[in-house]
């Protein structure tokens, strides 16, 4: 028998033991072993029942998604699955932890499951850019009808194991997972093995049914083809016999998990566990915290102090006076209401969870923080006050942080003693639900520091990036290059409406002008002011933002932006009113506007970021192009089926990317310079994963 998988005898039962860290995925060594159990425990006459277990964390987590890069290596799951099914005695899997993918798919072809109640249990791999290739698309219609099968397939998220045990997934909740499956199995062992129905399952759906189904998963796809092959396959579980089913479903499973999007989406999956793992930290440990103050109840400041009540710390808000300080409260006791209004978060802990906040009109609280975050006003002097009170006010050893999202943190903590416990925590807006921080690591922060930040976002479940400094950071940084290179093609001829449309078509959730609208165009103004003096002298400059700003139109709350909005409605409509204003700014230029493809917006707003990205690199703000795509997906809405931006730019050819910034800096050498190090890779069309590490 292998090292993962074993075999132990109770009786006339065997268990089977998966074992292998850290989640029993099912690669080729597993897959081997289960391989050679069944034949023989088959051939065991001293054995009437099977009982698949696993040891550690969770039941099988899924396929090894390393393997998928690789051929696939015998033996193959679903054959593996169809050999456990044909068993001659009954198997019975034990189901703990996170019962996913091909875990569930293992799960399938034993004859009974039993779970333990706090089980996840569910089919990912759309998540993946794959589907279930294992037979969940056959088997799990089989057993739940049409209605289940399609929601577990198509957006892959997991069900708690009561449901599942409700819709026929699981035959038994235990408490006592490993006595309850050991009686249960003693209870089926000898009987009749119980084997799936190989005819076409059965259904009351009409093909129109079908087809309005298909219409709704792909619209909620946005793009991303995953979901739509998937329901696809799931639909032919009630039109094929089971052997011809399961063909439909290997041959999808190999050809998507070639596609670009699914090599995108496993890149995403394992850059978000990467960015938590920095060289800057290595060696670092985390320093524990119970209490944090957060300096600042507006949206930001009460979002995050959210946030940590949601992650169990306890949180003081400060604010400037009594009323701003109630009214923070309310905005932290209105997220948490909206969560359960949403059934995110019981009565009972709601009210636990806000009996954790005090707040309060001076920095007493902060005495005894162990962190405290500044979320107020975006201004440097501002910034320094509250950090010169801090001095005072914290403890010395403190860790104290900033939610800015632009500017230098030593600018404003210079006259702070330990700088070394002095970081960046930039928070996205509404924290409370926003996964990505930025942590920001000083010249002076100890790595220490930058871990207890890390630790901290773990317990919020958000994912942290680290970042060095610059002006935006990594994120908002590369967002200031798109939104220049945006207002450069709307300047140039393009409507705004074409450019949020190529972009929406790209998989942005939205374009860049009903973003600006939305955020409210009056900070966009304010930065451009605070930049003038800096600002290279050669650098084109499009007054169209400025001039509508100056007309008293600031986007969605003003109702008029780059586009008009009705009374209480956030639909962006064309507004003849800005596009008069911007004609009238091309005539006075003396511009000819000219027409662009979709494909060329697309291409050169991309193009613009990597470029970006690719100083950010040099410059040692990131520290790899993972860092990079997971704050531009995790805080931009960058589709995960494309990776971010630096995967785009391998899927796309880097020499491709090079070609198009080399464009775009000939036409205006003033306004862009193509980095060296996009230079470097483009010309020899190497990778940006080359990079990672
Ligand atoms: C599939 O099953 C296809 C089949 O239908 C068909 C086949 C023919 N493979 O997330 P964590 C690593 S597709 C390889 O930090 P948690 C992960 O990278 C698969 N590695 O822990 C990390 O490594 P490191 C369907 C995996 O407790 C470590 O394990 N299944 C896999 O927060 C710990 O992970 C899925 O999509 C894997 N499958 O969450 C499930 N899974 O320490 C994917 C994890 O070096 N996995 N690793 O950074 C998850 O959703 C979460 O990992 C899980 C645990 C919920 C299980």
């Amino acid at each position: 028998m292998s090292d993962v998988v074993t075999i132990t005898r109770e009786g006339n039962v065997a268990i089977v033991t998966v074992d292998n860290p850290p989640v029993n995925a099912v690669g080729q060594a597993v897959r081997q072993g289960l391989w050679d159990a069944v034949p023989e425990l088959d051939g065991d006459d001293g054995v009437e029942a099977v009982i698949l277990a696993c040891a550690g964390r969770t039941f099988i987590a899924g396929a090894d998604i390393r393997e998928f890069d690789g051929g696939a290596m015998e033996p193959w799951l679903p054959d593996l699955v169809e050999r456990i099914h044909a068993a001659k005695k009954p198997w019975i899997a034990a189901l703990f932890g996170t019962v996913l993918g091909g875990g569930l798919e293992t799960a399938l072809g034993c004859h009974y499951r039993i779970a333990h109640p706090a089980t996840k249990i569910g089919l990912p791999e759309v998540s993946l850019g794959i589907l279930p290739g294992a037979g969940g698309t056959q088997r799990t219609p089989r057993i739940t009808g049409a209605a289940a099968a399609v929601k577990l397939v198509t957006t892959g998220a997991p069900i708690g194991a009561q449901e599942a045990e409700k819709i026929g997934l699981v035959d038994r909740l235990a408490e006592d997972l490993a006595a309850e499956a050991l009686a249960f199995a003693r209870d089926v062992a000898g009987r009749d093995v119980p084997r799936l129905d190989p005819a076409p399952a059965q259904t009351d759906l009409t093909p129109a049914d079908w087809d309005e189904l298909r219409t709704e998963v792909e619209k909620k796809a946005r793009g991303q083809i995953s979901p739509v092959r998937a329901f696809d396959a799931v639909r032919a579980a009630f039109e094929l016999p089971l052997d011809e089913g399961m063909k439909l479903e290997r041959a999808t499973f190999l050809e998507l998990k070639e596609t670009d999007q699914s090599k995108a989406l496993r890149h995403a999956f394992f850059a978000e566990r990467a960015v938590a793992k920095p060289a800057a930290l290595k060696g670092a440990t985390p320093r524990d915290l119970d209490k944090i103050a957060v300096i600042g109840g507006g949206l930001m400041g009460s979002g995050i102090a959210t946030a940590a009540l949601n992650a169990g710390y306890d949180v003081a808000i400060v604010e400037q006076s009594a009323d701003a300080a109630t009214a923070a409260q309310d905005r932290v006791a209105g997220n948490l209401a909206s969560a359960v209004k949403r059934g995110k978060l019981s009565e009972a802990v709601r009210d636990a969870t806000l009996a954790r906040l005090t707040t309060a009109a001076d920095f007493g609280p902060v005495s005894d923080a162990d962190l405290v975050i500044e979320a107020v006003f975006e201004e440097t002097e501002v910034k320094r006050s509250v950090f010169d009170r801090l001095a005072a006010a914290a403890p010395r050893d403190a860790i104290l942080a900033t939610n800015t999202s632009y500017i230098d943190p030593t600018k404003f903590t210079a006259q702070v003693p330990n700088p070394e416990r002095i970081m960046g925590l930039h928070f996205f807006s509404p924290a409370h639900i926003m996964r990505l921080v930025e942590v920001v690591k000083t010249p002076a922060t100890h790595p220490d520091v930058l871990a207890t930040g890390f630790a901290m976002a773990k317990k919020m479940r958000k994912v942290a990036v680290l970042s060095g400094i610059c002006d935006g950071f990594i994120g908002n940084r590369i967002l200031g290059a798109y939104g220049r290179m945006a207002g450069y093609l709307l300047e140039d001829g393009a409507s705004a409406q074409q450019i949020d449309g190529a972009m929406k078509a790209f998989g942005m959730p939205m374009g860049p002008f009903e973003m600006f609208d939305m955020a409210g165009l009056q900070i966009g103004y304010a930065n451009r002011k605070r930049e003038a003096a800096t600002r290279p002298a050669d650098q084109r400059y499009s007054r169209i933002p400025d001039l509508i700003v100056e007309q008293g139109w600031t986007g969605q709350k003003t109702r008029q932006g780059y586009y008009r909005y009705e009374e209480g409605s956030r639909a962006a409509l064309p507004s003849p009113e800005t596009d008069a204003l911007i004609a009238t700014e091309r005539a006075h230029l003396g511009m000819t506007p000219r027409s662009f493809t979709d494909e060329e917006i697309v291409a050169t707003l991309h193009a613009v970021q990597v470029n970006e990205a690719c100083k950010i690199l040099a410059e040692k703000i990131a520290e790899r192009p993972l860092d990079i795509d997971v704050v531009k997906m995790m805080g931009y809405g960058y589709p995960r089926w494309r990776g971010g931006p630096m995967q785009e730019a391998d899927a796309r050819g880097t020499d491709r990317v090079l070609a198009t910034m080399q464009g775009i800096a000939a036409a205006d050498p003033g306004s862009w310079q193509v980095s060296p190090l996009l230079s470097d890779l483009g010309s020899a069309a190497r990778p940006f994963a080359g990079l990672n590490g």
